[in-house]
């Protein structure tokens, strides 16, 4: 799966917030349980169009992710006490990370969700 995901790191060892709080986008793609984020997120969707209409998978190496998360112990869930913002879910990582994503609309936040649980 792949898209665009707001994201704004939230807690770290499970409580303290983090000094960073602002939200950026970025271009997500969720392969397996590795969940990769690209910061040139028009970059992303230009390169992600490029991909579908080919038959190759060779433009893929040109997308490098800036960070990549591993989401095989980690939790996402609607968190309903999130009111600013909507189609937001919070990711529960095992080390005690954090995040909120916000995505574009209700569908695809439920599809997030499932396939991060799923993967
Ligand atoms: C943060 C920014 C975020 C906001 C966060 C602010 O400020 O306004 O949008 O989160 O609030 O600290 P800055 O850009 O200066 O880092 P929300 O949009 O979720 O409210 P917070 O500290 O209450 O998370």
């Amino acid at each position: 799966k792949s898209g665009k995901l707001g994201r704004k790191v939230d807690l770290i060892d499970g409580k303290k917030k983090t000094g960073l709080r602002s939200w950026r986008i970025y271009g997500v793609i969720l392969s397996g349980s590795q969940l990769m984020f690209f910061k040139d997120e028009s970059g992303f969707t230009a390169q992600m169009k490029k991909l579908k209409n080919s038959e190759e998978s060779a433009i893929l190496p040109v997308l490098k992710p800036d960070v990549i998360l591993m989401t095989a112990d980690s939790v996402a869930v609607y968190d309903k006490n999130y009111e600013k913002y909507k189609n937001v879910f919070r990711l529960v990582c095992p080390k005690g990370h954090q995040y909120l994503f916000q995505a574009e609309n209700d569908a695809e936040m439920n599809d997030w969700i499932s396939k991060i649980n799923y993967a």
